[in-house]
């Protein structure tokens, strides 16, 4: 049986390591597509030549020809600019959006079936823009952004507790932003509730005030740390994540931003849900219930992807 076709759509920071980690998975053979010349011949070339230490056979293919992306099974976009320190996400729109439009085209001529995620922020704008321009179906088009958020506040909660990381489940709803919404209610340290935890004394309701605000902040941290990007590790790890559950096929429930129509009272729109994925895509979004604060929490999250999609209808008028 061929292998599966992951194409790779931005060979920056982050298509780079998307193309490492797929290659060391065997998740299957990779197109990195740019258009900058030499940028995905030069990584796919590089990244090729560690497949004998690495034992994998995957083929590594650079691209500045959309025409390479054809059958693609998985697309992940990277595609745009990324931030600068002192910049938000949201400075990103105008230049991305542009982007946005001739990756959806590319991707509705060439690899039509194609599972695509969407990284290029800010994300639940970008995500919808994307699938607007490509035309796909909406369970066939995703934004990776709570598998991350939820990694950085899991990451934090190991800290704080002094335990592995495999044993914390974290829950971040809402949009990629300074308004996403850690759950602290449906966190868990071993099954354990959060805020058990705290009634318990193993930590302080201060501390993990303290620690949400940290995993709000978790993407500009780094940016401030690096200074010339922004952070491409784990935001590639997270996306192998989804495609991998895609492409097994293995049901996992993972935040992502969804199309959500019906559930959470809301009527069409791109925003961080827990969802179920497998081999059809997005199959099930999960409608937990809020109680009162985090409904008003995730109301301004939404409040904020809506002027967001309202501000890519202001730009391009096809959007509208
Ligand atoms: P970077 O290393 O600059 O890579 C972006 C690549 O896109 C560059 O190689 C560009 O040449 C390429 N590119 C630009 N325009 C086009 C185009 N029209 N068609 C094809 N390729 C193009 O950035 P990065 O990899 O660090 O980040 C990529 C994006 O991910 C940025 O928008 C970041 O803000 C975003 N990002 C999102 C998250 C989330 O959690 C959602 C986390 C980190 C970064």
């Amino acid at each position: 049986m061929a292998r599966p076709k992951i194409a790779l759509i931005g060979a920056g920071q982050i298509g780079g390591t998307l193309a490492h980690l797929a290659a060391m998975k065997e998740l299957g053979d990779v197109v990195l597509f740019d258009i900058a010349e030499g940028t995905p011949q030069g990584k796919a070339l590089d990244i090729a030549q560690s497949g004998p230490s690495e034992g994998f056979d995957a083929v590594m293919k650079g691209a500045n020809d959309y025409a390479d992306i054809a059958g693609a099974d998985v697309c992940i976009v990277t595609a745009g600019v990324p931030r600068k320190p002192g910049m938000s996400r949201d400075d990103l729109l105008g230049i991305n959006l542009k982007v946005m439009k001739s990756v959806g085209e590319g991707i509705a001529k060439h690899a039509p079936n194609a599972f695509v995620i969407c990284i290029t922020n800010p994300l639940d704008a970008m995500v919808w823009a994307l699938r607007e321009f490509s035309g796909l179906p909406h369970e066939k088009v995703v934004g990776m952004a709570g598998v991350l958020d939820s990694a950085r506040f899991r990451h934090f909660l190991s800290l704080e507790f002094g335990v592995s990381m495999r044993d914390v489940t974290a829950f971040v709803l809402g949009g990629h932003g300074d308004t996403m919404v850690p759950l602290t209610r449906y966190s868990t340290v071993g099954g354990i509730p959060l805020p058990d935890l705290v009634s318990m004394g193993w930590t302080s309701q201060e501390k993990l005030d303290a620690i949400v605000q940290r995993t709000r902040d978790g993407g500009a941290e780094i940016v401030g740390l690096l200074k010339t990007g922004s952070a491409f590790y784990a935001p590639a790890t997270s996306a192998i994540e989804m495609a991998e559950a895609y492409l097994k096929d293995q049901k996992r429930v993972l935040p992502c931003a969804a199309y959500v129509e019906g559930a959470y009272g809301l009527d069409g729109l791109y925003v961080g849900v827990p969802t179920v994925i497998g081999a059809n895509g997005i199959e099930k979004v999960i409608d937990i219930k809020l109680n009162k604060d985090e409904q008003a929490m995730f109301d301004k999250s939404v409040d904020a992807v809506k002027g967001l999609v309202a501000a890519c209808k202001g730009i391009d008028g096809s959007l509208a």
